[in-house]
Parts: structure tokens; sequence; C-alpha cells
């Protein structure tokens, strides 16, 4: 159990029968890509099919709100969104902007819609800290991909909501 000590500690979640939306941008899509990956890889292993998880893709962070929110309204079948994209500090004020508008978006959508959001998106200051984040660290620190924590995340919520 150590190595959850600062993280998410899993539960043992069955995931079978849930329909799983995620949307995720194409900016930064090297560091988006794993991480995309390690979301699906542990949807399956908690037990939901391929064919009952949706993907796609928008162009940065900022649409992913709207994106969410128009693909959940789309689908009533769907139990829970990953909405996932990096954010990277730059010199401007451009990160602060939209990683705040991305987050309240995000929780709007959720509770107006009263289905379950996971905010998968990560606001890095370097490159560097995105890529331990998505477990690709460099210099034999892969670090942890936290897809695998928004996976759980949403059946753990998909679950609840159904109840
Ligand atoms: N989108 C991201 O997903 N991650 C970023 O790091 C990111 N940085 C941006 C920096 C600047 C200066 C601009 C103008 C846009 C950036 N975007 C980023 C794109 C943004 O989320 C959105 O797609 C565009 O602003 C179009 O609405």
């Amino acid at each position: 159990m150590a190595e959850f000590e600062k993280g998410v500690v899993p539960k043992v979640l069955n995931g079978t029968g849930l329909k799983i939306l995620i949307v995720h941008t194409r900016w930064n899509l090297s560091i988006v890509d794993p991480l995309v990956k390690g979301t699906i890889e542990t949807l399956h292993s908690a037990g939901v099919p391929p064919s009952n998880i949706l993907v796609r893709d928008v162009p940065g962070a900022f649409e992913l709100p709207f994106a969410s929110q128009q693909l959940l309204k789309q689908n009533p079948d769907i139990n829970a969104c990953i909405s996932i994209g990096v954010l990277i500090k730059g010199s401007t004020m451009h990160f602060e902007y939209i990683a705040d508008a991305t987050c309240q978006g995000l929780m709007r959508v959720g509770l107006d819609l009263g289905r379950p959001v996971v905010l998968g998106v990560l606001t890095c200051l370097t490159e560097d800290q995105a890529f331990e984040r998505a477990g690709i660290g460099r210099q034999g620190h892969a670090g942890h991909n936290h897809g695998i924590d928004w996976a759980q995340a949403a059946v753990e919520m998909a679950l609840l909501n159904k109840k």
C-alpha cells in the first residue's frame, strides 16, 4: 500500500456494463497519448469492454468542457466522461486562464448534467513534470501514469451515480 500513500488508494471496482466517454486534446499529444492509453488499459482491467469506450478528440484544453457537455448530451447512455489534456506553463498568462476556465467548466458540466466528469487535465510548470505524470519521465524517473487514477475515478463515480 505504501506506493499509494500520496495518491489514490484504489478500490476493486467492477465496471462491467458501464459506458465511458474519453475526450482528449490534440495539444501536447505526445504526453496526452500515453495518458489516454493508461486510462483505457485501466478501464479494461476494471471490466469495461473496448466497445463501451467512446474516444473523441478536440484541439485544446479550452475546448474540453464544451465537447464533454455536447457528447454527454448526445449520448445519454454514457455513465461517465474522462476529459484529458495537458497544460504546460508558458511565458504569458495563458496557462492560468485556460487552466482555470477548463477546470471550472468541467466541474460545471458534471454538476449541470448530473453525470460524473473526471478532471484528467495536468497543469504543469515544465514538460518534465508532465512526462512524469504520464509515466514517461526521463532519466530513470518514469513516474506514474495518472490515466490509471482517472479511469478508476470514472468507474467509481459511474457506479455511485447508478445506485
Ligand atoms: N491547449 C492545451 O491543451 N495545452 C496547452 O498547453 C495550451 N497552451 C496554449 C498556449 C497559448 C498561448 C494558446 C493561444 C493556446 C494554448 N492552448 C493549449 C490551446 C487552447 O486550449 C485552445 O485550444 C485554443 O485557445 C483555442 O480555443
